[in-house]
């Protein structure tokens, strides 16, 4: 497989974009190699610029559950654009979407559209402390909420595989109430609130942690986090920018029966287009500007192109409930790929929550970071590499999960199988 365009345009990108690339995670730096610059996609397929053709399990990070390109969200995008673009003013797909979304998440009594996941829990910290008139938040180690000052803390996606979980640029005191916790261990919450629960404004989690590859919550863990909460007047956030719509229709706090205060939710909300959402109980979203004191606004946000994609997604999805599908078809990858990790004795994990899966180079059970951080990332980048070079797309790190779709058929998942063979017999 060549890719001379993309290296071409990569050298190009790099001298007029930091890196070459919008978002750290996409450079490839970790794997040692160039990315491919795309130029379509289409079902479960994407191309290249070379005229490559990838079967794709990144998905745009996750908004692509229905596969690239597909036909009625092309068609709602084509109808609202010619209609204009954004107004800045009311509209009423900003209404549908808000009681689809109140609809689907049992959490939520009122929402509020922005345009990233990484708005969204910004707003949503800030909208707790407000509400709490408390300055502390936790977080867990290896959760990663989006480029957010203060939960740039122990951060895990881009910022683990760089190596720079605390970034650079964030002064202590915007960090200084932020503590860390570690996922699935109920203890080190309770550490952490019998030193200063009076003072926590919010606890926000990954339900299930999608930004250290994929991590289930251990049975307990999620009740543990409702029930401290409610007794010590913290705001629990679950960050679902990823499994929301993911895991369950309803999302991880539907497929877990666990009802947060706010929620936040991102990628799949928007069909491909750039969005975000916050929501949660009545009482605590009526602190918002212009009701209340917390501000927070947006020239763009619930702007009629995101809101025409993702509306129509969201029917689809009800509509066409493909989860039983999705569970069936990523739990034959993922207990293929086992099986031959397995075969090819290569020490591994398989994690997986429905769509969501990862593969960790470890033989370590891997229930929180520190656990994912004993993957053998130089083995992970083999791999990866002999993956592209066979055509299947995987996130370019070990700590990101990768994603089924609905577009993924039996043919796909198959020739999938078969590069994991070559892949292991080359490393
Ligand atoms: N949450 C996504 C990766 N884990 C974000 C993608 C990005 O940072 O570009």
């Amino acid at each position: 497989m060549t890719r001379t365009t993309s290296k071409k345009l990569f050298d190009r990108a790099c001298k007029v974009i930091p890196g070459g690339v919008n978002s750290p995670v996409r450079a490839y730096g970790s794997v040692n190699l160039d990315p491919p610059f795309i130029i379509r996609g289409r079902g479960s397929k994407i191309y290249d610029v070379d005229g490559n053709e990838y079967i794709d399990y990144v998905g745009s990070w996750g908004p692509m559950i229905l596969g690239h390109a597909h036909p009625s969200v092309v068609e709602a995008i084509r109808d609202r654009v010619a209609r204009g673009a954004s107004f800045g003013a009311p509209t009423i797909l900003e209404i549908e979407m808000a009681e689809l979304l109140c609809d689907a998440l049992p959490s939520i009594e009122m929402v509020r559209m922005v345009n990233s996941g990484t708005e969204a829990t910004m707003s949503a910290i800030r909208l707790a402390r407000g509400y709490t008139q408390r300055k502390k938040i936790v977080k867990f180690a290896g959760c990663y909420h989006g480029h957010v000052d203060s939960l740039l803390v122990e951060a895990g996606s881009g910022a683990t595989t760089l190596g720079v979980p605390d970034s650079a640029g964030v002064p202590d005191e915007f960090t200084r109430n932020t503590l860390s916790a570690i996922f699935n261990d109920l203890d080190s919450i309770d550490t952490l609130i019998d030193n200063c629960g009076t003072e926590i404004a919010a606890i926000i989690v990954e339900p299930v942690a999608g930004n250290m590859g994929t991590i289930p919550p251990q049975p307990g863990f999620l009740e543990g986090l409702r029930e401290r909460c409610t007794k010590h007047g913290i705001v629990l956030i679950f960050d679902e920018v990823m499994t929301g719509f993911r895991v369950a229709y309803g999302g991880a706090q539907t497929l877990y029966n666990i009802k947060p205060d706010l929620t936040c939710l991102g990628k799949i909300v928007g069909g491909g287009m750039p969005v975000g959402a916050f929501g949660g109980k009545r009482d605590i979203m009526e602190h918002l500007a212009p009701l209340g004191g917390v501000y927070q606004a947006g020239t763009l946000s619930g702007n009629p192109l995101a809101m025409a994609a993702g509306i129509v997604t969201l029917r689809t999805l009800k509509n066409e409930n493909p989860y039983p599908e999705l569970e069936k078809n990523a739990a034959y990858l993922g207990d293929g790929i086992d099986a031959l990790f397995s075969e090819y004795k290569v020490p591994h994990v398989c994690n997986r929550v429905g769509s969501m899966l990862c593969t960790y180079f470890t033989a370590t059970p891997v229930n929180n970071y520190s656990n994912a951080q004993t993957s053998d990332c130089e083995r992970f980048a083999k791999y990866f590499a002999s993956m592209l070079e066979q055509g299947i797309y995987l996130a370019p790190s070990q700590f990101e999960a990768g994603f089924v779709s609905a577009a993924h058929s039996p043919d796909d998942l198959d020739r999938t199988l078969a590069a994991v063979k070559v892949a292991l017999e080359a490393i």
